[in-house]
């Protein structure tokens, strides 16, 4: 028996011998592994698949989060979120300029980022045009820059307030200097789960078939999972399984994000919150049911740098990037930092004994950085 099998209860053997065999988990296995308490040998099996079906590089990028609006139609509606604001009644609400989002690219391209990340609130009263401006001034100041914009939450609201299918909608924004889409905005799927999360906000499956849509047009997205409130490990199950199907259907998900929730100044600010061991325990079934995502992200700015780097020994390979500007996290009370410089990063992963892998927002490689630190 080898080292590693013998960490294995006899309990979670028959999920560790599927994996050896390159064999599919199902929603069983899934909830057997949430329930475990057996950090370790989920961990054991998480490092074991993560080896054999992506290897050992850590993909991080040089990117920054700008976020265009907090002015937030749903503001009301969803209990976990301490970002959106009433448009005029919060004085803590602002939208950023065409002339204020372009400054902010500029400088940020001054260090080196590739990606922006952009994303914002439902406003009620912004017009198209400022969307596909925003896009097109950012891309003629930063033309070597990514778009990463908009969750399938705002594809779905510009869809109803601007009257246009969501095919229409991704070409436009395509048209405008749009380059992907992020995974934000999915929360949990299961209806017992958005009810009480976010009762009348877009569907899961909404979110999925907005997906669907923009993987038809060869447009990529990411996908994320809220987790750490009300939920069972069924519904985490039922979350996971829907995106893998999607996934075999399309595959046009560049990663998996587990986004941890952070209850500070939300609706449900009575919840504790995960902890450092459900993290990782996230990770690491994320890492085992995903079977069909290649990146599954460990989003330092929710967990903290510290549990990031540790779960790169729990199926993670890809620990996001340097972000530098973040506000949904911290208006709901995060005390993480905002910025981890590319060094940080590279400590992070080169003491979890992997590869550093610096690349693009679809996964191509820049560069390695398989020299020791200098
Ligand atoms: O859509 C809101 C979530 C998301 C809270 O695509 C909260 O690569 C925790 O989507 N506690 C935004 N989470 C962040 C996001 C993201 C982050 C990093 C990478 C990528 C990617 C996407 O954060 C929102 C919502 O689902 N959120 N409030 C909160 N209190």
């Amino acid at each position: 028996m080898s080292l590693a099998a013998s960490l294995i209860p006899r309990d979670l053997m028959p999920i560790y011998e599927k994996v050896l065999q390159d064999q599919r988990l199902d929603a069983q296995d899934g909830i057997k592994l949430l329930e475990s308490h057996d950090l370790f040998a989920i961990g054991t099996i998480a490092n074991e698949a993560r080896k054999r079906r992506v290897g050992d590089y850590v993909y991080f990028n040089n990117n920054a989060h700008i976020n265009y609006s907090n002015i937030c139609a749903l503001s009301k509606v969803c209990k976990f979120c301490a970002f959106g604001k009433q448009n005029g009644l919060d004085p803590e609400g602002y939208t950023y300029t065409i002339e204020q989002m372009v400054e902010k690219a500029k400088a940020y391209a001054r260090l080196g980022v590739t990606e922006f990340h952009m994303v914002g609130g439902l406003h009620p009263d912004m017009p198209f045009a400022y969307y596909t401006d925003f896009l097109s001034a950012i891309k003629q100041a930063v033309p070597q820059a990514h778009l990463k914009c908009f969750t399938a939450v705002e594809i779905d609201f510009f869809t109803r307030k601007f009257k246009m299918p969501a095919e229409e909608v991704l070409l436009r924004l395509r048209e405008a200097g749009h380059g992907s889409m992020t995974g934000g905005g999915a929360e949990m799927f299961h209806p017992e789960v958005h009810n009480v999360l976010c009762r009348g906000k877009m569907s899961g499956e909404r979110y999925l078939e907005i997906h669907r849509i923009a993987h038809n047009l060869g447009v990529r997205t990411t996908c994320t999972m809220l987790y750490g409130h009300i939920e069972k490990p069924y519904h985490v199950v039922d979350h996971m399984l829907k995106i893998r199907a999607l996934q075999d259907e399309t595959g046009g998900e560049s990663a998996f994000i587990p986004l941890a929730f952070h209850p500070t100044n939300t609706d449900l600010a009575h919840l504790p919150g995960p902890t450092g061991h459900y993290d990782l325990k996230i990770i690491a079934v994320a890492r085992l049911l995903l079977d069909n995502i290649k990146a599954i992200k460990s989003y330092w700015v929710m967990i903290s740098p510290r549990i990031a780097q540790v779960s790169l020994a729990f199926g993670a390979n890809d620990i996001d990037g340097t972000v530098r500007e973040e506000k949904i996290y911290h208006f709901a009370g995060a005390t993480t930092p905002m910025l981890q410089e590319q060094n940080d990063l590279l400590r992070l992963i080169r003491e979890a004994g992997r590869i550093p892998a610096e690349r693009d927002t679809l996964y191509n490689i820049l560069r390695v950085h398989d020299q020791a630190a200098v």
